[in-house]
């Protein structure tokens, strides 16, 4: 048993129960003798001793058609943690056991109602926030990257049969180099498409963390009010005082459904005290880290940072020029040549944020669509991808070496198969469970 639904006061709260007890408890608590499975009951809660707790709304599960894969309760009462409390009081006197976190997946993968990489994928589908990383999640909680998977597995298979073919049968196989070739060809084929598949992970988990926007440029070019300017508050602080920013400060940002990471930086110039150099470092290294940048320029004052230095950390397709303090006026200096996207904002008046806020959807779009991978791809995944790789392609060397005998060839194809199936299916069941179920939530 356990709270599903956010502790603290809300509207109503989940209390969940998973076990081959749950029927006894229904009728316990609820005094029914029948009752419909995933039907709406509204009832009173009733402590063991009699006394009311709460008016409640509870459905019921059974076997095969619950999450879990096993008979269970779901009890909705008032979203009060006093309430909550007591229910979980009582349903422990009632010899019910708190769940550990993620549990209840848990037990559906081990019911198989889902396999190891859907389950995965409630994880990501829970905790997405942006709407790529959320189709993503739940393209994969339906099965796309299980069926995948089994794709995979099926071309291993045909190969391993018509390898096999050539061990029990090899008068017949007349035809014995074109074979050998077709073979060839069929494992380089599979080699490049989980090669693909483990190049998915990088843009797989940019989708999760959401987009790095790093602000960079001079001390006193205004990036910290335009920090504040974007995300409406202050947040940093501005002066006045060149240098005024030391630490990174980073902000949780929604810019047009997109969750952005924003980070205010320490401004870029010849430091003058060992503080003020560690901060420009940390510029340095978040500048290399970002998705992408907003050079945040002042063009009323002349240019020290150049579009060369620049250049060296990060891809200027990733960068955006702010043209800081229109408000002043037009500035003469010149803008930067080779086709930065420019825009010219003031921070101070809000001036030309709506279309610096177009130009970075515009960017974030462009990273997305050419980005957005086909299927969600772990650390786990491609690991497993790159051991199934490393099997073929040694296997592959040898062929082509002619001192590999078909049965090896076989037992390759076999020891891939098998490393194959722990994306969906894990060797080491306990340890790698414990890993992944440990980030969820109690009640999930
Ligand atoms: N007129 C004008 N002043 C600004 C604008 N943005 C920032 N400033 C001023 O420029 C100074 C430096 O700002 P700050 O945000 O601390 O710059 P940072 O060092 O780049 O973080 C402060 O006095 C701000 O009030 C703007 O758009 N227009
Ligand atoms: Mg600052």
């Amino acid at each position: 048993m356990a709270l599903a639904t956010p502790c603290g006061v809300a509207a109503i709260a989940k209390v969940r129960v998973s076990g081959p007890r749950t029927k006894e408890l229904v009728q316990e608590i609820f005094g029914k003798k029948e009752w419909g499975a995933r039907h709406v009951y509204h009832s009173s809660f009733r402590n063991r001793q009699g006394e009311r707790l709460d008016e409640v709304c509870w459905f019921y599960f059974e076997g095969e058609h619950s999450y879990t894969g096993e008979d269970s309760l779901e009890i909705d009462c008032h979203g009060n943690p006093l309430i909550v409390q007591k229910i979980l009081e009582d349903l422990e006197f009632r010899a019910c056991r708190l769940a550990e976190p993620g549990e209840f997946t848990r037990r559906a993968f081990l019911n198989h109602k889902i396999d190891l990489c859907q389950a995965e994928a409630v994880l990501d589908l829970i905790h997405a926030n942006n709407e790529e990383a959320l189709a993503l999640a739940s393209q994969q909680l339906s099965g796309k990257l299980s069926r995948k998977v089994s794709e995979l597995s099926e071309r291993l298979l045909r190969l391993l049969a018509s390898v096999e073919m050539t061990i029990d049968f090899p008068s017949e196989m007349d035809d014995e180099p074109k074979d050998a070739n077709h073979i060839r060809e069929a494992i380089g084929q599979f080699l490049e498409d989980i090669r693909s598949l483990q190049a998915m992970q990088r843009d797989s988990e940019r989708l999760k963390r959401g987009t790095k926007v790093v602000l960079i440029g001079e001390p006193n070019v205004g990036k910290s009010s335009l920090f504040n300017c974007l995300l409406r508050q202050e947040r940093a602080l501005v002066n006045a005082e060149a240098g005024t920013t030391r630490d990174f400060i980073s902000a949780s940002w929604i810019c047009s459904g997109y969750v952005l990471e924003l980070c205010d930086t320490a401004g870029l110039r010849h430091p003058e005290s060992d503080l003020e150099r560690q901060g420009i470092e940390k510029s340095i290294t978040l500048l290399k880290e970002a998705d992408l940048a907003l050079w945040v320029v002042d063009p009323h004052v002349l240019e020290k940072f150049s579009i060369q230095t620049l250049q060296t950390h990060i891809d200027l397709k990733r960068v955006i020029r702010v043209e800081n303090k229109s408000d002043l006026g037009t500035a003469d200096m010149p803008r930067a040549e080779n086709g930065l996207r420019t825009v010219s904002v003031s921070a101070k008046t809000g001036m030309g944020i709506d279309v610096l806020c177009l130009l970075l959807v515009e960017k974030i779009r462009v990273l997305s669509v050419h980005c957005v991978p086909s299927y969600g791809i772990n650390e786990r995944h491609a690991s497993v991808f790159r051991r199934v790789e490393q099997v073929l392609a040694s296997s592959l060397v040898r062929m082509d070496s002619a001192d590999l005998a078909v049965e090896c060839m076989a037992s390759d194809l076999r020891l891939a198969l098998e490393i194959l199936g722990e994306i969906t299916n894990p060797y080491d069941q306990e340890a790698i469970l414990d890993r992944l179920f440990a980030q969820f939530c109690i009640g999930k």
